[in-house]
């Protein structure tokens, strides 16, 4: 008899698997019941179910902590800890509003990987539900490991979401194993077949309907690697402050009266210093100087996308010297990783941080799909130099939430959703930061274009600010 057969038979022993007529949760009637809540009591089972559990996920599938989903899972996991010698981390149900007020208990670190371990996957919503948190926590979860797959759709939705299921037991493999062993009679092999037939594929929520609080920024600057990146996170909650000054103005002399004049509201200007016609090179300086009187960081969308012996020079150099007064830089990543460590062996040193272009807001953009998910991957792996990404829907990325170490900056933000003519499409500030989790909107005409750019520019921060408290309550 297989390892697997002796199990199956073991949990009917138990009666942890019973056939009859059984009212589920959901109000349907079941042929098939399963509770594994009891397997507590047989100290020898739980202990076989976890080394089964682990010997099932393939070496290839690394990872340094695991966490049960509450609550039945919880024995197995501390098991599979005991056993295997892996620290675990566990998700609070209900999160505190008192004390320290954590989702997740237990000592880690963002970037870590958290394999979930499930004693039983229906749809899968209880694994999303558990993901959720521990990838808002900066966790990555790309693996469950479940005893029993009912064979509902739950194996598809976790899919979609960026997680593999591995599953010890299908349900119809434990009804034919029981079958052959006498365990059930055919009549009921049969009825609990049609079932299961019947009830696959049971839609689970999309993982963002599954709400939970967002970090705050001031838990997101201690995840922060990069002092820009920190320093923005903090003055952001100091000026309660998500809004970007896109300061398209026509002369650096506009420019500087602008950032006069909207100073307190912004957590960050974002400059083209190559559209101003009138540049000197004291202009840095002087920006710098309101910088420092509003606290806000500087940022020039300077947009490289050139090889990193090329960027290298072009930060530094020529008659921007753009390294010297910008804390922070963006790069396009078309032309691999190069660019970052080009970039890096000048920022880096004085303490400056980049933004990755992931999406764009324009019409027709090719910053879409792989392309997105490997400026995520880059910045993974430049966490100290890239501090986050210029993005569009950070929300509907593949495994989001993603790090909550980056922060995301949006494009293409007005009052109302529309667009210009030459294929700049904007959102509102509440769909930017609520809807499609980003963290700071970044307006240019919006506020340069009204009569008073000041007011505007206070009414955005509010509207921004609004949405971002709406998320972490
Ligand atoms: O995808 C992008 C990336 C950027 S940085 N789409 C953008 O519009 N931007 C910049 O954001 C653009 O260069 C401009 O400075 C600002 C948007 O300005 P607005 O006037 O349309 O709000």
């Amino acid at each position: 008899m297989s390892t697997m057969e002796s199990l199956i038979l073991q949990l009917h022993e138990v009666s942890a698997v019973k056939f009859g007529s059984f009212k589920l949760k959901s109000g349907i009637s079941s042929p098939i019941y399963i509770d594994l809540r009891l397997i507590i009591s047989y100290p020898s089972l739980l202990r076989r179910i976890s080394q089964t559990l682990i010997s099932f996920v393939s070496p290839s599938t690394p990872f340094d902590l695991i966490c049960g989903v509450p609550y039945t899972a919880l024995p197995i996991a501390t098991c599979v800890s005991l056993s295997n010698n892996v620290p675990m981390v566990m998700r609070r149900k209900e999160v505190k509003d008192y004390g320290t007020a954590k989702a997740i208990e237990g000592v880690f670190q963002s970037g870590q990987t958290c394999l979930i371990v499930e004693d039983l996957v229906t749809s899968g919503t209880s694994v999303l539900e558990t993901a959720t948190p521990l990838r808002a926590a900066g966790l990555n979860v790309t693996d469950a490991v479940v005893l029993i797959d009912r064979e509902q759709g739950g194996k598809e939705n976790l899919e979609v979401n960026g997680i593999k299921l591995h599953a010890i037991i299908k349900l119809s493999e434990m009804v034919r194993v029981l079958r052959e062993k006498g365990k059930l009679d055919e009549e009921m092999e049969r009825i609990v077949m049609k079932f299961l037939e019947e009830n696959r594929k049971v839609a689970a929520p999309a993982m963002e309907k599954i709400r939970i609080k967002a970090l705050k920024f001031e838990d997101r600057a201690k995840l922060a690697k990069n002092p820009t990146g920190k320093r923005l996170f903090e003055l952001m909650v100091k000026k309660e402050s998500n809004l970007c000054l896109a300061a398209d103005v026509g002369t650096a002399a506009e420019l500087l009266a602008l950032a006069e004049k909207v100073g307190p509201e912004i957590c960050m200007l974002k400059t083209h210093v190559d559209i101003l016609p009138d540049f000197t090179p004291d202009f840095g300086s002087k920006l710098r100087s309101i910088a420092d009187k509003y606290n806000f960081v500087i940022f020039e969308d300077r947009k490289f996308a050139d090889i990193g012996n090329t960027v290298t020079m072009q930060y530094e150099g020529g008659i921007f010297h753009i390294l010297d007064w910008a804390d922070i830089v963006n790069a396009h990543i078309i032309s691999g990783p190069g660019i970052v460590d080009g970039l890096k062996l000048k920022g880096l040193p004085r303490g400056r941080g980049l933004l990755l272009l992931a999406e764009m807001s324009s019409a027709g953009n090719f910053a879409t799909g792989d392309y997105t998910a490997a400026a995520v991957k880059i910045a993974e792996e430049h966490s100290d130099f890239v501090i986050g990404f210029i993005s569009v829907n950070p929300a509907s990325w593949p495994g989001a939430p993603i790090n909550p170490a980056f922060i995301q900056a949006t494009p293409g933000v007005q009052k109302v959703t529309g667009g210009d003519a030459l294929g700049q499409q904007y959102n509102t500030p509440y769909s930017v930061i609520y809807d499609r989790g980003s963290d700071i909107i970044i307006v240019g005409r919006g506020i340069i274009k009204a009569a008073d750019p000041a007011e505007a520019a206070r009414e955005y921060r509010l509207q921004g600010w609004d949405a971002y408290l709406a998320k972490c309550t």
